[in-house]
């Protein structure tokens, strides 16, 4: 099978796919400008299945969970990286990194709550070289203190002032990676808090998460260095029935705290889509971090397709003219498949989405709404679902020197006989 296109092919394609956009008044190359800088943070853990490298063979925790057992995963920083280096280089623009904190490099152990910049010196410098800005994420599972299901929330102070205590170092580093970087780092809170049963007292935890948060909060860094975001919740593994930072909890704490707001598209009720919350957060916080996911029947955290919901998210974004206020980062963990491919795969899908998003006609449809002719913005709005976005994509993949269409798996393919099944 040949996945190879010419670049006749492409650019003839190309070219008709202009016209038919032009048609409707929309400008292919200010589309592909946009999208070229358009930056999606990569997270690092689809690398290994979320295990870090403080202590990987201690296993997942937090009520998460990346099933499969795909040959080939990284086992090591080094490996990480080269596998890092392998997908950016099959997804056109330039791209983040959204590191965790259990991805320290360092010889031995370190206690959370004393991580220090310098544990992750070795990550800035890649990034550096790789023209990468990072984000960051405090660790709260997968840890001895954290084995009770609770964190900030927990019930005994001494855990809460442990986590509270790394939460603090890890806000030091995302600045000081946001200052050695040059881009703000946005560094992102998640907590696995919550009760498997019925609570019998809802409150108490909230006002320990609350009065924990502030805590964290409550130095001023520089927001050229780094930005707070939470991400909240609405179950996991076990904690079914009740979990602390809930979507009211963190909504109304990064309204009043001015703090970035989390939106994971596997943390809501299963019909539920983050689409519909942006342009309402939009007007009471700062800005938005996005996980982008996908969950099928659970928040399982599956590779990112082209989706109606993935669609929609992107639409949002443009339709509110908020592409500097919504970080687009991912957060899926697939190790069933090929995990390079994962990483691929789901980032060309984020990109593709957003470029139809940035292909949409939005006088034209805006006209037919404001005049009252839902007929035809409904049919518009299904006739461009047959527009040749895919040639405009394929053009701009080929502009950016990156793999055009499938034959990004021919690389991947490359990358596993030569280097994934080396791996033990
Ligand atoms: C968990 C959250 C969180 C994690 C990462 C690893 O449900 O989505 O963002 O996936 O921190
Ligand atoms: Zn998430």
């Amino acid at each position: 099978m040949n996945f190879q296109l010419s670049d006749k092919q492409i650019q003839s394609a190309y070219a008709l796919a202009q016209e038919r956009y032009a048609a409707l008044g929309v400008d292919t190359t200010a589309a592909l400008d946009t999208l070229a800088q358009a930056p999606i943070s990569l997270h690092c853990w689809q690398g290994d299945d979320v295990l870090g490298f403080e202590d990987p063979e201690r296993g997942l925790s937090g009520g998460i969970m990346a099933t499969g057992n795909y040959p080939g995963k990284a086992r090591n920083i080094d490996e990480l990286r080269a596998d890092l280096d392998q997908a950016y280089s099959m997804i056109p623009g330039k791209h983040r990194l959204n590191l965790h904190a259990s991805y320290l490099d360092s010889p031995r152990k370190i206690p959370r709550d004393q991580l220090l910049p310098e544990h992750f010196a070795s990550w800035v410098d890649w990034a550096r070289e790789h023209d990468h800005g990072i984000d960051f994420n405090p660790t709260l599972f997968s840890h001895e203190l954290a084995d009770d299901g609770f964190t900030l929330a927990h019930a005994d102070a001494a855990i809460r002032d442990f986590w509270i205590a790394h939460c603090i170092a890890c806000r030091e580093i995302g600045a000081s990676i946001g200052e050695a970087l040059g881009s703000p780092c946005i560094t992102n809170i998640w907590i696995p808090d919550g009760y498997k049963d019925t609570p019998a007292d809802r409150l108490a935890p909230r006002q320990r998460l609350l009065a924990a948060l502030d805590a964290i909060f409550e130095k001023d860094l520089n927001p050229a260095h780094n930005l707070d975001a939470v991400e909240c919740k609405l179950f996991g593994l076990g904690s079914e029935s009740y979990v602390v930072g809930s979507h009211e909890f963190y909504l109304g704490y990064a309204a009043t705290r001015g703090v970035l707001l989390c939106l994971d598209a596997g943390h809501f009720h299963p019909t539920e889509t983050i689409a519909d919350k942006l342009s309402s957060a939009l007007l009471y916080v700062p800005e938005i971090l996005l996980h982008v996911s996908r969950g099928v029947r659970w928040d399982s955290d599956h590779v990112v397709t082209l989706t109606d919901d993935l669609q929609a998210i992107m639409q949002e974004i443009v339709r509110c003219a908020a592409l500097e206020r919504v970080h687009i980062g991912l957060d899926f963990f697939d190790a069933s498949i090929n995990r390079i491919g994962a990483w691929a795969i789901g980032t060309r899908n984020a990109l593709r989405a957003l470029l139809m998003a940035l292909l949409e006609p939005r006088d034209l449809l805006r006209g037919y709404e404001n005049a009252g002719d839902y007929t035809g913005r409904l049919a518009l709005l299904e006739e461009l679902k047959g527009l040749p976005f895919g040639a405009v994509w394929d053009y701009h993949c080929a502009q950016q020197g990156v793999p055009v269409g499938m034959a990004f798996m021919d690389e991947i393919r490359e990358y596993e006989k030569n280097v994934l099944s080396a791996r033990g």
